[in-house]
Parts: structure tokens; sequence; C-alpha cells
């Protein structure tokens, strides 16, 4: 039984309450018997994949994916449900949080930016489950500099000529629908980007590779030569891609903290139970204090992360706007002490912690992507401190004027 108290703090109302118990019964009986099925190879993992949608679908929590006019639950995309979401996901399957949040990212674009008709296209199908979505922005030269991007698309008359190549893409393969990020305009760097919907049986669209990685989630190359794509299928406005794609991971940096938060909360869940059952020296390994100092630290990494996520989700519902600064810290610190959390978990479990196969080895897998995927660790430190300048310098440029 994981800590739960956090379901009281302030950040949370009476509906995310509900939500977290009723989606921790239907998880535990829906997702928890598919927690140990790692398949290694392409059709495998789309199975899976296409599985974990129906369930979610029945269930109805795909609707938590989109914004309610469109087939959701609330009126806006609510970053703390999505967070209480991937947090107990991320305590059964990396895979399922995966599926799950990949349907709100990948369609994340069209809820915030896309017109009624395209929205109206595309979102009850992502809610229903009868579409899956994915969401292509990196590139093999632009993975941290986004404006860097080399896929482009031309104007020509009532479509845009897509070409170029994007790299490491979730659900590439998979999905039905993508949202390519791709240069349509002269202006240089990041103004010059733009969003296009792209439906995956378009010609001239290929899926020419797929990458087998550590924690195995499907992941591809997506290559365009000569894409046809209707004009009306641009989110926003020609060059507003970057802003596109910065604000949609302004929700979604706070949810991977929340799946970190998961996985280090079931690899503690896994340490404590070792500590107390492992005998060494004649007696529980729990009480020895080197032990009970790598608990006290879990716990404390634990609370301390919960806490940047829950503020920044509830500094987007209830503030909107941006919340840069709020969703990279969450995102940095939560990835960063998962990391650290599951490792002692590890080495609390000694010997049977590098099983492969048992929870706190999957888990060691599992967290290493999310120090990466949606903006390194690196590049957030770089927008807090970025933030954290500007502060300073705004500060000294009102008292210049005064
Ligand atoms: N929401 C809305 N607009 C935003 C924004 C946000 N979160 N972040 C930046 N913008 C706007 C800025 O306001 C600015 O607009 P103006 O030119 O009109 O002033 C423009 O976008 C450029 O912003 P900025 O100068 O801050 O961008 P930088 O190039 O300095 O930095 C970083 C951008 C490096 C922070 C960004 O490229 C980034 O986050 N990279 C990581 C990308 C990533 O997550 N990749 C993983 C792929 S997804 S798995």
């Amino acid at each position: 039984m994981t800590e739960r108290t956090y379901l009281n703090w302030p950040f949370l109302e009476e509906s995310h309450r509900q939500l977290a118990n009723d989606f921790r019964i239907w998880a535990d009986q829906k997702i928890a018997p598919l927690s140990d099925h790692e398949p290694r190879d392409d059709a495998g993992l789309d199975a899976l994949a296409r599985e974990l949608v129906k369930r979610f679908a029945a269930g109805g929590w795909l609707q938590y994916s989109v914004p309610a006019p469109w087939g959701g639950k609330y009126p806006s995309l609510d970053v703390r449900a999505l967070c209480l979401m991937r947090e107990i996901l991320a305590q059964y399957s990396g895979m399922a949080d995966f599926s799950f949040v990949m349907q709100g990212l990948g369609s994340g674009p069209i809820s915030l930016f896309g017109s009624e008709v395209m929205r109206r296209k595309y979102l009850p199908d992502v809610a229903s489950g009868r579409r899956i979505a994915a969401f292509a922005l990196s590139e093999v030269d632009s993975g941290s500099d986004v404006a860097a991007m080399k896929t482009n698309a031309r104007l020509d008359g009532e479509h845009y000529i897509l070409n170029g190549a994007k790299t490491l893409i979730s659900n590439g393969g998979l999905a039905d629908q993508y949202v390519v990020f791709c240069r349509t305009e002269d202006s240089p760097g990041a103004r010059g980007l733009s969003a296009l919907v792209v439906e995956a049986n378009t010609p001239g669209l290929e899926v020419t590779d797929r990458f087998n990685v550590i924690a195995p989630h499907p992941l591809g190359r997506l290559e365009f030569k000569d894409c046809r794509v209707p004009a009306s299928n641009l989110l926003g406005e020609p060059g507003d891609g970057f802003k596109i794609a910065m604000s949609s991971l302004d929700v979604f940096r706070s949810t991977v903290g929340a799946a970190a938060l998961g996985f280090a909360r079931r690899a503690n869940t896994e340490a404590i139970a070792q500590a107390r059952q492992r005998i060494s020296f004649g007696k529980p390994i729990a009480d020895y204090q080197l032990i009970q100092e790598k608990l006290a630290d879990a716990a404390l990494k634990i609370d301390a992360a919960a806490l940047l996520v829950y503020r920044s989700a509830w500094t987007k519902d209830t503030q909107g706007g941006r919340v840069t600064r709020e969703a990279a810290m969450a995102k940095l610190y939560a990835t960063e002490m998962a990391q650290e959390v599951i490792d002692q978990a590890v080495q609390i479990s000694g010997g049977m912690g590098v099983v492969v196969g048992s929870t706190v080895e999957r888990l060691y897998r599992e967290i290493r992507g999310l120090r990466i995927y949606e903006g390194t660790s690196e590049i957030q430190k770089l927008i807090i401190a970025g933030e954290a300048l500007s502060v300073v310098e705004g500060e000294e440029a009102m008292k210049a004027a005064e």
C-alpha cells in the first residue's frame, strides 16, 4: 500500500480524490494483470498498446485526454487529473502509463490550438479510443534545439507539401494521426515553425524504422516524401508551431513528473517490504540505520517531488497561462529523484534487485527515459535559470524606469 495522504492536499479537489480512488480500483483489476507483460517485438508491443487503449476507452478514462466539448470530462485539459492518473498507472506498468498519456499529448495541440472543425474531427475519436494519437517533434539534429528542425512544408494551393523525417516518435507506426511540427515560414529559428495534423495513411508517409529501447515502448522513425496535407489541417496560424509545441509541453511536463513519482512510490513500497522481510546478521535489515537512512531519504524526496508536481498542475489548472518554470521544476526534480529512489530500492533488494523480471529491475529501466524525453534535465535547468534571471532583469528594468 503506497502513501496516499497527498490526496488530502489543498491542490486537489473532491473530484480529484474521487477520481484517484475509482481509477486505482479499476487499474488494480484491469492493468495490474498486464504489469509483467513486456513484449520486445514490434507486433507484440503494438498489440499491447492497442489492448491498453481499448481498456482505457472501455473504462471511459480517455475522456480525461481531451476537453469536454469534444468528448472530454473537464472543460479544458485538467493537469491534476492527468497527473493523478499517470502516477497511479506508473505504479503498475510503464506501458500503460505511456499508452494513456500519448492520447493526451498526441492530441494536445489540437485541444489547445485546433479550429472547431479540427477538434470535432479528431478529438471525440481520441477520447473513445477509435484513433491513436502521436506528437512528432524530434529530429536527429533537433531534440533539445527544437528551432533547428529541418522537416519542412511548402504551401501549394490548398495543400502543404511535407518533406523530412522525425525520429523516436512515440506511437510511431501505430498511430492513426500525427501532429507534425515543421518549418513553413522563411522566418528563422522558432518563428518559422508550424504544426500540421497528418493522417497515418497519407501517401508519402512511411515508418522507416522502429527502436528497441531498454523499457520497450512503440517508437518509430517517420519519413515524409512529398506528403500532401490539407492546408486546413494547420493548427493555429503559420509560424505558431514553436508556441504550440511549448504550450503542449507546459501541460504535459508536469505529468512526466507524476509518472516518475508513480515509479518511485512503487519502488519504495518494494524496498520497504524487502527491508522488513530480509534477515541479515540475525535481524531484518530494516532495523539497521544505514537502511533507515535510505528509507527516510526516499520518503522525503517523494513528498518533495509530489509537492512540486501538484503545485505545477494546480497552477496550470487554476491560473492558466504559462507554467514553464513550475513544470520544469516538477519534471526535473521528480525524474531525478525517482532515478535515485529506484536505484536505492535495487540496492536494498540486493542481488535479487538486478535479476531480470523483478519489479525493481523493471522500474530501474522504466525511469531512465523520463530524464530525457519532453525536455532533458539539462534543458529544464536552463529554463529554470532563464526564468530566475529574467525576474531580476525585469526588476532592474522597472527600477531604472522609475
Ligand atoms: N508557451 C508559450 N510560448 C512559449 C513557451 C511556452 N511554454 N516557451 C517559449 N515560448 C515562446 C517565447 O515566448 C518566444 O516567443 P517570442 O519570440 O514571441 O518572444 C519563443 O517561444 C521562443 O522562446 P525562447 O526564446 O524561450 O526559446 P529558446 O529557444 O530560448 O528556448 C528551449 C527554448 C530550449 C527551452 C526549448 O527549445 C525546449 O524546451 N527544448 C526542449 C524541447 C523538448 O522538450 N524536446 C523533446 C521532444 S518531445 S519528446
